[in-house]
């Protein structure tokens, strides 16, 4: 049986197995059928393989030397399913972002810095840029230090990231319906994507709270069914098309803050509850707070700095995000967030 090296590694909240492009099939069709292999899909517990039976865990980031002048690496995200055969590059992943660039480093694509290492990281899935600062020392990554993230235990070497053209990541925009609020089975919703489309709707009405548990949302069907017909209403509104079989979009119910943060927030990734919130879902759904008439607005604590507080089922994300809301349609400055990564099990992996 053939063996692919494979670097297993946590990424902010998420954690996936990391591939250099080389050791993979260049066909993507045969790429994918690989990797659905290594991970254990399509099966509810991905008991074969090494995927971590949710789709926070099912996760592959394949990295390369960058064919574009302004980056060093190559990044493409893909979302395996984990009881469905399927493979997405249809979205971003900012959590396994935190991860590339010392992966780079661990695989002798960018050379480690002098204290510090800046890798500029070309997000294929958009065609973004992402810029990521992390700490190494004597030509190695240093991944221990005190950087907490809620949704991970104990601390970690900070990776700061920050993002340049992620707005419009799907091609149609950053409000992709060109409107800042539509109207979708009667619920009013912003649909936005500054990295990551999201379609952004009030928990009131839904009928929830917005404080409400990961168990507890999981466990209400007929949410899981509505929140299924508007994401599939909303895509098409969108340019998405068809994403009955599409990770994305990724719907977000907000509320009023209850723990001192900007909004609170439950996100759907896209049907199964998210244990936090995704790096650019965050992004998205705090841009959209950013701005006046955009649903969200009225509930959210803006705190008159950059710095949004995005709280979340096990606690905060903040995000740093600038908007020219005066112009139209709105312009986004500067985005960025703090991450942590470690590298977890570096070998050969054996497909199925
Ligand atoms: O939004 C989950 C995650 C993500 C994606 C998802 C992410 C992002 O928490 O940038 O990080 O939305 O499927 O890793």
């Amino acid at each position: 049986m053939k063996g692919v090296p494979c670097l297993l590694m946590r990424g902010g909240t998420s954690k996936g197995a990391y591939f250099r492009a080389e050791d993979l099939p260049a066909d993507a069709a045969e790429r994918d059928d690989l990797l659905l292999r290594i991970m254990g899909s399509p099966d509810p517990r991905q008991i074969d393989g090494i995927g971590g039976a949710h789709p926070l865990t099912s996760k592959v980031a394949v990295v390369s030397p960058s064919t574009s002048p302004g980056a060093d690496v190559d990044y493409l995200f893909l979302q395996l399913g984990v009881a469905e055969a399927t493979v997405s590059d249809r979205q971003n992943c900012g959590n396994l972002l935190a991860g590339v660039g010392p992966f780079a480093v661990e695989r002798g694509l960018v050379p480690a810095g002098d204290g510090e290492t800046t890798v500029r990281i070309r997000m294929v899935n958009s065609d973004s840029t992402a810029v990521a600062r992390f700490p190494t020392s004597g030509g190695v990554v240093e991944y221990a230090g005190d950087t907490a993230i809620s949704g991970v235990p104990g601390t970690a070497a900070p990776v700061v990231l920050d993002f340049a053209d992620t707005a419009g990541s799907t091609g149609h925009g950053l409000l992709p319906t060109g409107h800042l609020v539509d109207t979708v089975d009667g619920v009013p919703v912003t649909c936005v994507d500054n990295g990551m489309p999201v379609v952004v709707a009030r928990a009131a009405d839904f009928g929830l709270t917005g404080y409400e548990t990961v168990e507890q949302l999981k466990a209400d069907t007929a949410l899981r069914e509505r929140i299924q017909s508007l994401r599939l209403r909303a895509a098409e509104l969108m340019g998405l098309g068809d994403v009955r079989d599409s990770s994305v979009p990724k719907t977000t119910l907000v509320a009023p803050p209850v723990d001192g943060g900007t909004i609170c927030t439950r996100t759907f990734i896209p049907l199964e509850p998210h244990t936090s919130i995704g790096v650019l879902g965050a992004v998205s759904v705090a841009t959209a707070l950013l701005l006046d008439g955009a649903v969200g607005h009225e509930l959210a604590k803006l705190p008159g700095t950059s710095r949004i507080d995005v709280e979340h089922p096990t606690g905060h994300l903040q995000v740093e995000v600038e908007v020219d809301a005066g112009e139209t349609p709105p312009r986004v400055r500067r985005s960025g967030v703090v991450r942590t990564a470690r590298k977890l099990f570096d070998g050969t992996v054996f497909p199925r």
